[in-house]
């Protein structure tokens, strides 16, 4: 048990910082395990702050104080006071002062990695958002902005590099084999951008011009055995500096831009001034090392972290609960970017998918949260989907409302308005709001109310009057701390399709001329709206929340032919996918009610089987596209619409219409499988890409058919694949499949990949979502693999996370080995690396969702988890959040 209730933070608890510290200049004498740091700061009275003669409060924890100064003058201990997290001097000058502290620190006890720690042999720092205070007192908060100086002294043959932000200004060599660089950052930054690295790097060099014609040097930095895998990262910043300036008019700012990749990190990378640290997992790619998707995701992250430097950096949050400022806005940016680069809709499913399953259940469970939150114990916790994707499509609906170019004028006023400052969520709406002379108080509720709006929409078409009535209410469950929501203003886009799949006007009730556009968007603002549509000489069929323009449910009662109608003819690509999703679910939910009340199973629907024929039978430019077509719902998306979730039920029952499909379709994706099985290693452009998701979809059906020849076929794709991609995509199918060479491909790919980090990643991720009995033993050995390793979070997530996120059935086995496995794991990390622990931990947040047994088996872990000894903040929040 925790000795003290941890203490919760109020954003109505936000006052303006007492002091301001203009200029910081850092000394740091690195070494693994004794570093010593010493830190000269300005300091001066905040004119913004209200109170008289404050204390002067440095935030700072697991450091050793070494001594002190002010003005020059060594202070004695009865002039300050120390505790665990906090240093104070009680009284300082009024006058602008120099504070001089010496900390000495150990980076190689940091397995927590925040702060300076140590990731294989290299020194680096992870500071937002509260690690910068692991590294000096300081005034550890974002609305603190100053101009650092960094000198970083260390032994040159260990730390040949030696990095920090901004510009390198000096270097020398010293005794001893010692040397030292000192950098100049000229942009103010709040401490959570502070970043340094030292180690045996080496690095990528290229170059970048600016729309104005300024050269800037980009660098990526990695370990030696890596230096060919950087070319996509490489050419992934400069298509994000070159969109940046297309798009929004943003030129980055420096001399130098500098990625470096390391190992050990709790997330996918950092936003640093100049200096982005990253997950190795989000730099290096080579065909025969990385999928498609992970080239996708490298561009997508590189992107993200490049547009910070305009939407967060230079423009930043005034405190943590704005957080949603800088991460919805630069997601929104990432966002759009890779659909410019990539396939638009089969980006936009994407995003859609990973909202609705993730990012709902959140939003439904004990830790919903607004995208602007009011309360948190530990901030690191609210680094959530609903802060970052869900924060995107409030951005994506303020441009769904003002439109593109309305847009624009926002975000133009917002960099030209607050660069250079610290500003708030309610600061860039208002850009919006007097950029386009419109009112958003009823929208700025998406910020403020948690929970996902419920829309349902009822049709009524009158024939005699050629009218077609949409009724369309809103409401929004309840979620902690908000019984009652008032409405949201909700853009729904929507279009009407003839019988013959043509659009039809969209001509309202009480207007001249029909709309210009074949989609529109409706305001909703009431509870209950309606809305007539006229000059309608046929029934229409409705295609609702087009493009998914809004993070909403959307209820309308649709036939089975209305969505297969929809799923062949809808003109909105998202639509037309969701159409399948919605026919594949209700067949699927339909199944699996059958199954769990012990009927045995039936044959599908032929509906389905007849809507996919249909699909199958067209013209596919964009492949990647038909491959989404031919995908079904995910087994969590589809437990999502059930009152108490089955996971036995789900799970037979997708397999059950998978294998029916593949059984009944088998000659088409036999077909599709050898017209797009080329060999087009290296290539990854739309229609190579495209060609292999396809493929591989077409694989992973036919292996459900468990045949002698599906068997030889994957296992021949898995040796002769030149892509990663391939490969893999064999191997999964291999592995789920009881084919007869599984043990020694796995041992084969160990073999071959045994000293590549990232794709042994993918060999335990893999073996960790095996949707077969005995996985959990699998897991348990592959837990005392020699390779797995409880300080790697890149290890941790892809075996722990991928069994108890990605693998519904074996986790939630109804014995409750699963969630005793993920807890006795979670007791660990608590202890390790409290943030890594903490998101583990929330597999077991959504306990209410399941049958009175489960419930109680996963109430107990969390009691547990609670209960432990010296249990973190991260990990009690999550923890009691989750039992409340
Ligand atoms: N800003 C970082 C996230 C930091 C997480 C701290 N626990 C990555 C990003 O969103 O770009
Ligand atoms: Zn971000």
């Amino acid at each position: 048990m925790r000795e003290h209730t941890p203490k919760t933070i109020y954003l109505k608890d936000y006052t303006p910082p007492d002091y301001l510290i203009d200029t910081v200049d850092l000394f740091f004498e690195l070494d693994e395990e004794n570093t010593r740091v010493t830190a000269k700061l300005r300091v001066r009275r905040n004119p913004e702050s209200p109170r008289e003669n404050p204390e002067l409060e440095l935030n700072g924890e697991e450091l050793l104080l070494e001594s002190i100064k002010l003005n020059g003058r060594g202070l004695n201990a009865s002039e300050y006071r120390l505790s665990e997290e906090s240093l104070v001097l009680p009284s300082v000058p009024d006058r602008p002062f120099d504070l001089e502290i010496v900390t000495r620190i150990n980076p190689k006890a940091n397995t927590a990695l925040e702060g300076l720690y140590l990731s294989k042999d290299m020194l680096c720092t992870q500071c937002e958002a509260q690690g910068f205070r692991k590294i000096t007192y300081f005034i550890d908060r974002p609305d603190v902005m100053a101009k650092y100086t960094t000198t970083l002294v260390a032994d040159k043959s260990r730390y040949p590099v030696l990095l920090s932000n901004g510009n390198r200004i000096a270097s020398g060599e010293l005794k001893n084999g010692r040397h030292w660089v000192k950098w100049e950052d000229p942009f103010k930054k709040p401490s959570y951008l502070f970043a340094l690295v030292a180690g045996r790097l080496e690095c990528v060099e290229d170059r970048y011009v600016t729309r104005s014609g300024k050269e800037v040097t980009l660098q990526i930095f990695v370990e030696k055995h890596d230096l060919d895998k950087c070319d996509h990262a490489m050419q992934s910043l400069k298509n994000a500096m070159r969109w940046d300036e297309e798009n929004y008019g943003r030129e980055y700012d420096l001399n130098l831009y500098m990625i470096v990749a390391i190992s050990h990190f709790n997330m996918g990378a950092m936003e640093n001034k100049g200096l982005n640290v990253f997950n190795t997992k989000c730099v290096l790619a080579r065909p025969d090392t990385a999928t498609d998707s992970d080239y996708e995701h490298i561009e997508g992250v590189i992107g993200h972290e490049y547009f910070h430097n305009w939407t967060g950096n230079r423009i930043t949050c005034r405190d943590w609960f704005q957080l949603s400022l800088k991460e919805g806005l630069t997601v929104f940016r990432d966002q759009e970017f890779s659909a410019d680069r990539t396939s638009r809709a089969v980006k936009r499913i994407d995003e859609v998918n990973m909202l609705r399953t993730k990012q709902f259940a959140e939003d439904a469970g004990p830790l919903a949260h607004p995208v602007r939150p009011e309360s948190y114990i530990e901030i690191n916790n609210f680094y959530t989907l609903t802060v970052y994707e869900k924060g995107a499509e409030v951005v994506r609906m303020m441009q769904t409302l003002l439109g593109k170019d309305g847009f624009r004028r926002g975000t133009d006023l917002y960099f030209q308005r607050h660069d250079g400052q610290a500003v708030t969520c309610d600061d860039f709406v208002k850009c919006m709001e007097d950029a386009n002379g419109v009112d958003l108080t009823q929208f700025r509720r998406w910020y403020s109310q948690a929970g996902t709006p419920e829309v349902h929409i009822a049709a009524d078409y009158d024939a005699a009057n050629r009218v077609l009535n949409l009724t369309v209410r809103q409401s929004c469950p309840p979620t902690p701390g908000q019984p009652v929501k008032a409405p949201f203003h909700i853009p729904l886009a929507i279009g009407l399709l003839a019988p013959d799949g043509t659009e039809l006007p969209l001509q309202l009730e009480g207007e001249t001329e029909p709309h210009g556009q074949t989609t529109r968007v409706l305001d909703l603002k009431e509870p209950d709206q309606q809305f007539r549509f006229v000059g309608l000489p046929e029934k229409p069929v409705v295609s609702a929340l087009r493009g998914f323009s809004a993070p909403v449910r959307l209820h309308m009662n649709r036939s089975d032919q209305e969505l297969a109608f929809l799923f062949s003819h809808d003109p909105d690509p998202f639509n037309r996918w969701d159409a399948g999703q919605q026919l594949a679910t209700q067949v699927i939910l339909d199944l699996a009610g059958r199954l769990s009340k012990g009927e045995t199973p039936t044959r599908v629907d032929s509906r389905l089987i007849e809507a996919y024929r249909r699909i199958i039978g067209q013209d596919w430019a964009d492949l990647s596209y038909f491959a989404l077509l031919l995908t079904l719902p995910s087994e969590e998306y589809i437990s999502a619409s059930m009152a108490i979730v089955d996971p036995d039920a789900v799970h037979q029952a997708r397999q059950t219409v998978k294998r029916e499909l593949a059984a009944t379709l088998e000659q088409d994706f036999r077909r599709l499988y050898q017209t797009h099985h080329v060999d087009e290693a290296g290539r990854f452009d739309a229609e190579a890409v495209g060609r292999r998701r396809l493929k591989n979809v077409c694989l992973s059906y036919l292996s459900e058919l468990e045949t002698e020849d599906v068997y030889r076929l994957s296992v021949r794709q898995f040796r002769e694949a030149r892509t990663m991609t391939d490969q893999i995509a064999a191997l999964s199918t291999i592995v789920n499949s009881h084919n007869p060479e599984k043990s020694d491909c796995l041992a084969e790919f160990y073999e071959r990949w045994r000293d590549d980090d990232l794709v042994i990643d993918k060999w335990f991720a893999l073996q960790a979502t095996c949707h077969l009995p005995g996985t959990l033993d699998r897991v348990r050995e592959l837990l005392s693999h020699p390779a797995f390793d409880l300080k790697v979070p890149n290890r941790v997530r892809s075996l722990i996370g991928a069994f108890s996120q990605s693998n519904p059935v074996n986790f939630h086995a109804r014995d409750g080995a699963g969630y005793a496995l993920l807890a006795d794991h979670v007791i660990t990390l608590n202890a390790l690396n409290p943030q890594v622990a903490a998101r583990m931990l929330t597999a077991l947040t959504p306990w209410r969702r399941y049958d009175k047994h489960r419930q109680r088996l996963m109430r107990e872990q969390l009691q547990r988890i609670a209960g432990v000894e010296n249990v973190s903040k991260d990990v009690y929040e999550v923890a009691m959040k989750s039992l409340s």
